[in-house]
């Protein structure tokens, strides 16, 4: 294509752009931007034009070369003038007249056709900036699904692999007094080697769904900050600098509510540590009371900020210990998708509100799995507001590239980028680091690494994963049985167990089933659960499956087998709302798993009571 443009229109061209392609140079390292969603900053969130590129020619042209200057979406090029500039230049997209979406949210629903769209879509806008000289300026994205590509005003910005962590780029000689184009290219394409590989039972919903802005700092500034109880109860603090001035800085941490002030002095690469015995008035984090405390770092000139909540969190032989006392855990699992008819992953404080609320008021759940990725810092934090512990966890699912090397780094980056994010959460009980994976040398060595990553990184909180079970039969009885060498390094082991679903077994003879489990430490059912249309009712004395009334005798039964493993810690069934899910396809189902306990607007179905009164119950046992 680039040979039939000619001579004289490229090298018109050749002005406007980099010598480079673009997207060939070299991003800044990222940075880890502890807490920058509560930074001050301006909000790119709102009306972007998006545009399809399905053979990515945007990146690349079609014998494998540099995009061509017809397709360079990212360009800094005013389309409309160029072509009345010229009447003999051509381009094959034009973002300001492309459709307009609201971010941030899937773009499934940004259109009909958008609907099933898997793979490359650009997003521009404009934005006005003041920078302030002297200051240091990122772009921070909380989330892009799949892979984003990121250029600002005309130039390569930085990439990120991964649809559920949040990314910080720097851009500080990049952002322009007045007008700058920002473009993002987001590919929600995944193949076998990414994590989440592409079958899963959720819908892939590609683009920008979390958070965009535009985020000053100080020429250093407190890039993580670390926060916590520690398991010999002290308040600790591990904060680092990045700047330049980070070396042999002054530091000082203030917890205004607790009196609290400790002091210090980075080391040569930035790093602080310090602690303190636990302050007399110092009420710790619970379900029950969910208390917050508004902490400070100060270094330099940067303000870090956050709200903190403190509490230990351990396991001593078979039991869950939350501030040294057992807790029996009331959950319920929740994909990250919000209620209504036509939901798009948009989770706003209102929508992740109501999500939360329905397990907590409405359930009196204490606890959350949220299944099957990180899900937002909205919903962490509500988690920590409301007081509901959280089974935190990256999309290590089914079927995983265990061998490549890639895959392995791109899920070690996940989760560390995970726990960094969110270490501070009072609510995060657990790091899941897989779910339903099937064992195997390749498999074992791969989660082994990501289990002494969490070690590392994060010692004061649990390490769990879901896994599978085997079935034979004793007595007469199925028995359920664990044997997996993964089991040996967890604190938690979580089985999902779906019997009386997509086992033939007559609910009746659910309570019979025996579960042979190693008896050293908790076991927590991370997934039961059963189909139901709402609405859909059979009142005969064997309800069909997708009634109301066959998930509600599902859940009385799979309850009264729960109440017989010994080892039991814990319950987060599977699941709160029905959600899309591109596999379920009859009749009942149309796009959606249904096994929720409301529907996908709100509905609440019969089972929901059965679950609420057995927590209710639960709780009312467990505060005695
Ligand atoms: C599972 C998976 C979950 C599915 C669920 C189901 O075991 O972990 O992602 O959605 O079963 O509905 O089959």
């Amino acid at each position: 294509m680039i040979a039939r443009l000619p001579l004289a229109l490229l090298g018109a061209f050749a002005l406007l752009l980099p010598a480079r392609p673009a997207h060939a140079q070299t991003p800044p390292t990222p940075v880890a931007m502890v807490a920058g969603d509560l930074r001050p900053g301006s909000d790119l969130t709102g009306q972007w034009h998006y545009s399809i590129d399905p053979y990515r020619a945007g990146m690349r042209g079609f014998h494998g070369e540099d995009a061509n200057v017809t397709e360079r979406r990212w360009a800094e090029v005013d389309v409309p003038a160029e072509l009345r500039r010229n009447q003999q230049s051509l381009f094959e997209y034009d973002m300001a007249a492309a459709p307009i979406a609201t971010l941030p949210g899937g773009w499934m629903t940004h259109a009909a056709e958008m609907r099933h769209y898997q793979g490359l879509v650009w997003y521009q806008r404009h934005f006005s900036a003041q920078p302030t000289a002297g200051k240091r300026r990122f772009l921070r994205f909380g989330a892009v699904n799949y892979r984003a590509r990121v250029f600002l005003n005309g130039q390569f910005v930085g990439e990120h692999e991964g649809g559920f962590t949040p990314f910080a780029i720097e851009v500080t000689d990049r952002v322009r007094a007045g007008d700058n184009q920002i473009t993002v290219a987001v590919d929600s394409a995944v193949d076998a080697s990414s994590v989440p590989p592409p079958v899963t039972d959720w819908e892939n919903y590609g683009g920008i769904t979390r958070d965009i802005r535009l985020i000053e700092t100080p020429a250093t500034f407190a890039d993580d900050a670390w926060v916590r109880l520690t398991r010999t109860g002290r308040i600790a603090i591990d904060a680092k600098l990045n700047g330049s001035t980070a070396a042999n800085a002054l530091m000082r941490l203030t917890i205004p509510a607790l009196g609290l002030t400790l002091s210090g002095r980075t080391d040569g690469e930035g790093r602080w540590h310090g602690e303190t015995a636990v302050p007399k008035r110092l009420r710790r984090w619970s379900p029950e009371t969910p208390q917050l405390y508004d902490v400070t770092l100060e270094a330099g000139d940067d303000r870090w900020h956050d709200r903190i909540g403190f509490r230990t969190i351990e396991r001593r032989g078979t039991q869950i210990l939350l501030n040294g006392r057992p807790v029996f855990l009331r959950g319920i699992s929740v994909h990250e998708e919000e209620f209504g008819n036509n939901p798009a992953r948009a989770i706003t404080p209102a929508a992740a509100r109501a999500l939360l609320a329905e397990a907590k008021d409405g359930l009196h759940a204490n606890f959350v799995r949220l299944a099957h990725y990180p899900h937002g810092e909205v919903t962490t934090r509500l988690a920590d507001e409301l007081g509901l512990l959280v089974w935190s966890e990256v999309p290590v699912y089914w079927l995983i590239a265990w061998d490549n090397p890639a895959t392995l780094k791109t899920a070690r980056a996940m989760l560390a980028d995970n726990i960094v994010r969110d270490r501070n959460r009072a609510s995060i009980a657990i790091w899941s680091i897989a779910n339903e994976t099937p064992n195997s040398p390749a498999r074992n060595a791969f989660l082994g690494a990501l289990a002494d990553d969490v070690r590392r990184l994060d010692d004061t909180r649990l390490l769990g994963a879901a896994l599978l079970t085997d079935r034979s039969t004793r007595d007469g009885h199925p028995l359920m049985t664990i044997n997996d060498p993964l089991a040996e390094r967890l604190d938690v082991m979580g089985v999902n167990t779906y019997n009386g679903w997509y086992s033939p077994d007559r609910l009746a003879d659910l309570p019979a089933i025996g579960w042979q489990v190693p008896t050293d430490k908790p076991l927590i059912l991370s997934e039961f659960g059963a189909g139901a249309k709402a609405g859909l009712h059979d009142d005969r004395p064997a309800p069909q499956k997708f009634s109301e009334e066959y998930q509600r005798d599902y859940y009385r039964a799979t309850l009264a087998m729960a109440a017989k493993i010994p080892t039991l810690s814990g319950l987060s069934p599977w699941l709160l709302k029905d959600f899309r899910s591109p596999r379920r396809q009859n009749g009942w189902q149309q796009g959606y798993n249904r096994k929720g306990l409301v529907s996908e607007t709100g509905q609440r179905k019969l089972a929901f009571d059965v679950l609420a009164e057995f927590y209710t119950e639960r709780a009312q046992r467990d505060a005695k």
